[in-house]
């Protein structure tokens, strides 16, 4: 049996890529010394990374693996590098502007242009090889998630092409940049092939066996897979919620609530449980989900950190599901059963070696924003967001709001930032501003989610998960003006969540706001409709998505 070698820098989440080579029949084995004699006897080495470019590079050097990596590409043995891997190839980067990259190829990356487009870039695209490449294929998509990258000119590429570069190349708005290079022994990927589905696993089996197999597509295929460029090229991501909690019985179970409610109706009503979090993530990437997220929405302090029911389920989930897992509730500084303090950072870094991809931060994400107010508009380096951030990179922190919609008679009425609604209430008030909740909207406060979420960029968050109390669990369609307001609060992607109870409400929420990715919930565990059929009716109507078949 093959074993594939992968170095281990301490960034990022490898236990997803253990387990895509370990599912496709392969070995694998981390490497975490450079004298470790394994790495000089490795036939397949992978060298993969999240986060920042310098602290890559720098624990690269650091950790002696620098010598060893070079003389195993000059050995000849093929080298796998997976997006900071894959960047660590060049010369340097705008991100670290003190740490020199490998040098293989003499360019730098730079930091794509957020004038036109949300940064990071957080989805689905496609890559265009110019050469058949370990059977990447320009139908299917890969997920990227990444802010610098190796943007192409005429110049670059005839350079590349002189130096003998196979290139595959992907475009997120006007920028076409570097999605995949080969050159004799070295592969590298932009894309994360262990979060890219099916479609990534045989890039993956491609690699390690040495084969390229050839692509054909029927003209029908083409014309509905094939990138239009629309969304900035990106497909239109479909992510599949679980609300997670013990029940009354002392069973983790996935529940779900209206307007947050999660009990049934009757008096007394039990915590409703719709099924178990492992078997109904795998249901959903099995039905093409294109990002799981799951939100501990109780606390489980009553054991220790290191036992919380949460992180076996996210080892078991990330066992059968390659895409991106996110996991939030109870991100935050805590004391631990035995009175031990345990920061934010090493929270998330327990969950991001248990498989998480990214942590999303609820209460604590309202807590920095009204410290960062106080401050005149200043972090102190101190708060989860900053530090995880700082540590895992921008795309690895989301902040997930809860907000209720809050009516007055006019702008003049409060200091938080107000739109005008196409829906007036009973009052006849047509002005409202979105006020935020902590503790799963049980505690309002006075904060706005256009304040928050502007705060939390600053701060490094990556992403807004746009949860909405008022159209939770109501099925009755998304808060298109929410979605609208946070959009033009921030530059980062905003997920639209809550109230999506048919396909349609994915069309109109695509169609009518910038949302960058829609969340459904309800829908999707009560078994009325599958992802699959959310993406088959995007499709019909025209908007690209992520089609990926065994
Ligand atoms: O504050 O950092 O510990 O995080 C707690 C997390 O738990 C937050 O992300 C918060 O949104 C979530 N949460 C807390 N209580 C609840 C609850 O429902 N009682 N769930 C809760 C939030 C909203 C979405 C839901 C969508 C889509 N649930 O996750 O999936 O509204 O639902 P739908 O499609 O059925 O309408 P912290």
């Amino acid at each position: 049996m093959t074993t594939v070698h992968i170095i281990d820098v301490e960034s990022g989440n490898l236990q997803s890529l253990i387990n895509a080579i370990e599912i496709l029949g392969f070995k694998a084995q981390i490497v975490k010394s450079a004298d470790d004699p394994e790495l000089a006897a490795a036939e397949r080495l992978m060298l993969p990374g999240v986060g920042n470019f310098g602290h890559f590079l720098d624990s690269l050097t650091s950790k002696g693996f620098e010598k060893p990596v070079r003389e195993y590409i000059a050995s000849g043995k093929p080298i796998m590098g997976i997006c900071v891997g894959l960047q660590s190839f060049f010369a340097g980067s705008e991100e670290s502007p003190k740490s020199s990259g490998l040098g293989f190829l003499d360019f730098k990356l730079e930091k794509f242009d957020s004038s036109e487009k949300p940064v990071p870039a957080i989805g689905w695209n496609t890559c265009t090889p110019h050469e058949n490449l370990f059977g990447l294929d320009p139908c299917n998509r890969y997920y990227f998630v990444h802010s610098y990258a190796a943007v192409l000119d005429s110049a670059t590429k005839s350079a590349l092409d002189s130096a003998g570069w196979n290139i595959a190349t992907a475009r997120y708005g006007s920028q076409e940049y570097i999605a995949a290079i080969a050159k004799g022994n070295i592969f590298a990927t932009q894309f994360h092939p262990e979060k890219s589905g099916h479609a990534g696993l045989a890039i993956l089996k491609n690699f390690i066996e040495q084969t390229h197999p050839i692509i054909k597509h029927s003209d029908h295929e083409n014309s509905l897979l094939l990138n239009d460029y629309s969304n900035y090229g990106l497909s239109r991501r479909i992510i599949a919620c679980l609300d997670v909690r013990t029940n009354d019985q002392g069973d983790l179970v996935v529940t779900k609530g209206d307007q947050y409610d999660v009990r049934e109706k009757e008096e007394g009503g039990n915590v409703r449980n719709l099924g178990k979090p492992v078997e109904m993530a795998r249901k959903y990437y099995e039905q093409g989900a294109d990002e799981v997220t799951f939100l501990n929405i109780t606390s489980f302090r009553d054991c220790p950190l290191k036992d919380t029911p949460m992180l076996d389920v996210l080892k078991m989930a990330a066992k059968t599901v390659f895409v991106p897992l996110t996991v939030g509730g109870g991100i935050k500084d805590i004391v631990d059963v035995d009175g031990t303090h345990v920061p934010a950072l090493q929270v998330a870094t327990l969950y991001f070696n248990s498989g998480a991809d990214k942590i999303s931060i609820g209460s604590d994400a309202v807590y920095a924003a009204e410290k960062y107010y106080e401050r005149g508009g200043r972090g102190d380096g101190t708060s989860p967001i900053e530090t995880i951030s700082k540590s895992y990179g921008a795309q690895a922190v989301v902040i997930s709001v809860d907000p209720k919609r809050v009516y007055v008679d006019g702008p003049e009425q409060t200091k938080h930032k107000t739109i005008k609604t196409k829906y007036p209430n009973e009052k006849g008030q047509e002005w409202c501003w979105y006020q935020c909740t902590i503790m799963g909207g049980r505690e309002s406060r006075d904060l706005g989610v256009w304040e928050l979420t502007r705060a939390c960029e600053a701060l490094g968050a990556g992403e807004v998960l746009l949860n909405c109390i008022d159209k939770d669990g109501s099925n009755s369609g998304y808060d298109l003006e929410l979605i609208e307001h946070a959009k033009g609060a921030v530059s980062i992607p905003v997920i639209a969540s809550s109230g999506a109870g048919v396909p349609q409400h994915f069309e109109e929420a695509f169609k009518k706001t910038r949302a960058d990715a829609c969340l459904g919930a309800g829908m999707f565990h009560r078994g009325e409709f599958t992802v699959a059929d959310v993406k088959k009716h995007l499709l019909k109507s025209g908007y690209k998505v992520r089609m990926d078949e065994d």
